[in-house]
């Protein structure tokens, strides 16, 4: 196969000659070829089966122990200027980043076969959706694009309707960390990603393109491409309301995008449409309407349970690629907090040892298609999109932040998006519980300079005057002794309840400096081991911790200097003032 865009045809030629490959493949996105992409890998030992009986059409990849996450310090934004990435990014100028990367990819496909995948980010029939081509010279970055993406013919008919593609070149090459870099060329729209097959590393379709680009894209075109699940509330008279919500890592996105209706909330249903990222446009009448550009999911795989979250554990028992999980003495995969059988051996491959640490790596990962979640909206396909009600902010904080806030109004939503804030986790390498600025969950993603992104938030309120409610929640706040006050997981439901009770206008607040907060009676606790206490100290404003944390805001935002929108430092102010 080939194609009649020579814009395409000549870009792969280029970089074939460049690299060397033996073959080039194009990939056709079939299933047939998905079994062929697994069959090659389990003869390579990319891939070992598991338990076919237990988990069928299951397999295991295990990573170079170098190579299991993403790599943010390798990670760069090569815009014209330093200024437009910003602070928030790592930055080397375009044409020396080029050389560098043009260096390593130099002959490095010898003896491998050249990938070509064309994919589309979204439904390929929506106006939002955004296509791009992945060269690769690794079978499971195509086999995990199929399962993640809509790739492959289809999407090649788009891309050659559009005429246009984001470029994305991967190869893994010799997997050493000392020659690993990812790369983004916002302005020419193009991604280097060399030195890794770890998937936000190699999967260019998900935060490379999807994030990085697609931000850099969406301010351009006037959209937002964010960090964001998108999920569906159906009530008990079926009507449902979409929210989009931005987290930073390890606080529960994956789980609050599949979440399970907690008895008391019968009658109410759950609809995933997407457990990381939003594209987000207005409509003609100013609606703000969110599209998933993804097709599947790549989650963390420890701590999934069936109490945690049972839909994505029953979604893994067949179809799955795991990635760096260990295994049992039956072969089936084992990971901590599975509840479920014992391991055996280590993500590594070694006889699993407690004394060497976790079985499964911390950040371990399932790929599986999301036509396999019990709880995937019909919507998913959409080609308009769903209307967004609400857009919900939140970060994991032992003390300071409520249960759950509501902005005032849009631009004062945009500093609490922009303050966004979360403490790290034992998940993490590093010190536990600091608290890092991650404003919208965009620290790792935002493609562009941040004051420029708060600015081009803030211009949504000139362009529609029916934009969504903007909240903040904080499912973790503890007590003196460490435990936590909130249940969390299903019971969370009570909490967006209210969301879309303030949505509708069916529900008062009581006003407060940081925003409006529940009345005590408005958020349901029936059947919870709560106390009234409990519940007043959730949903409380400590002013003198306050003041602390608008001065610690306030210092990040001067980090950014003078691009900083006005607007978002008199919303700041206002605050100030009124905690005063
Ligand atoms: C992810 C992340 O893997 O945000 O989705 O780190
Ligand atoms: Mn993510």
């Amino acid at each position: 196969m080939t194609t009649r865009l020579s814009a395409l045809s000549d870009w792969v030629a280029e970089i074939a000659k460049h690299t060397q490959p033996d073959n080039i493949y194009w990939c056709q996105g079939t299933d047939r070829e998905y079994r062929d992409l697994v069959r090659q890998m389990l003869e390579s030992d990319d891939l070992i089966e598991l338990n076919q009986e237990h988990y069928p059409r299951c397999y295991l990849h295990r990573s170079n122990p170098t190579d299991v996450a993403r790599v943010e310090h390798l990670t760069y934004v090569c815009s014209k200027s330093k200024q437009d990435a910003g602070p928030n990014n790592n930055w080397m100028a375009p044409k020396a980043a080029k050389q560098m990367m043009q260096n390593f990819f130099k002959g490095c496909m010898r003896g491998r076969t050249l990938y070509v995948i064309p994919y589309c980010m979204g439904p390929l029939d929506s106006p939002y959706a955004r296509c791009g081509v992945e060269i690769t010279d690794s079978a499971y970055v195509a086999a995990n694009m199929y399962l993640m993406t809509r790739m492959g013919t289809d999407a090649l008919k788009r891309i050659e309707k559009d005429g246009s593609f984001i470029k994305g070149v991967h190869s893994i090459g010799e997997l050493d960390p000392e020659r690993r870099y990812i790369m983004h060329f916002p302005d020419e729209l193009l991604i280097m990603s060399y030195g890794s097959g770890y998937g936000g590393n190699a999967l260019l379709g998900k935060k490379c393109h999807a994030l990085r680009i697609a931000s850099h894209q969406a301010r351009t075109e006037g959209w937002l491409a964010e960090h964001m699940l998108i999920v569906g509330l159906e009530n008990p008279d079926g009507e449902t309301h979409y929210l989009a919500c931005a987290f930073p890592s390890a606080c529960g996105k994956t789980n609050l995008a599949m979440l399970i209706p907690p008895e008391s909330l019968a009658g109410w249903k759950i609809w995933t449409l997407g457990d990381d990222i939003a594209w987000m446009h207005l409509d003609e009448q100013g609606q703000l309407r969110a599209i998933n550009p993804e097709a599947g999911l790549f989650g963390v795989v420890p701590g999934t349970n069936l109490n945690t979250n049972p839909n994505a554990y029953k979604m893994i028992q067949a179809e799955t690629i795991f990635t760096n999980v260990a295994v049992t003495k039956e072969n089936d995969p084992w990971w901590e907090d599975k509840n479920v059988g014992e391991p055996a051996v280590d993500w590594q491959g070694n006889l699993y040892d407690p004394k060497t640490g976790a079985a499964a790596h911390p950040n371990s990962r399932f790929t599986v298609s999301a036509k396999h979640n019990p709880s995937y909206s019909k919507l998913a396909e959409a080609p308009e999109g769903v209307p967004i009600s609400a857009l919900i902010f939140g970060g994991r904080r032992r003390e300071l932040a409520p249960l759950i806030y509501q902005a005032k109004d849009w631009a004062h939503g945009v500093l609490v998006g922009a303050s966004v804030a979360s403490e790290t986790t034992a998940a993490a390498t590093g010190e536990v519980g600091v608290v890092r600025r991650d404003p919208m969950a965009m620290k790792p993603f935002c493609g562009y300079n941040f004051a420029d992104y708060w600015a081009h938030w803030l211009s949504f309120s000139d362009r529609s005057g029916s934009l969504p409610s903007i909240f903040h929640v904080n499912w973790f706040r503890q007590d003196t002794q460490g435990n936590f006050l909130w249940p969390g997981f299903g019971e969370n439901l009570r909490v967006l309840r209210w969301i879309i009770e303030r949505c509708e206008k069916r529900v008062g607040a009581v006003e407060s400096p940081i925003g409006y907060l529940p009345k005590l009676e408005d958020i349901d606790c029936t059947g919870l081991d709560l106390n009234k206490d409990t519940i007043e100290q959730l949903l409380t404003v400590n002013p003198e911790q306050w003041r602390v944390e608008m001065r610690h805001i306030r210092e990040y935002l001067d980090e950014f200097g003078e691009r900083v929108p006005k607007q978002l430092l008199a919303e700041h102010d206002k605050i100030v003032q009124a905690l005063s």
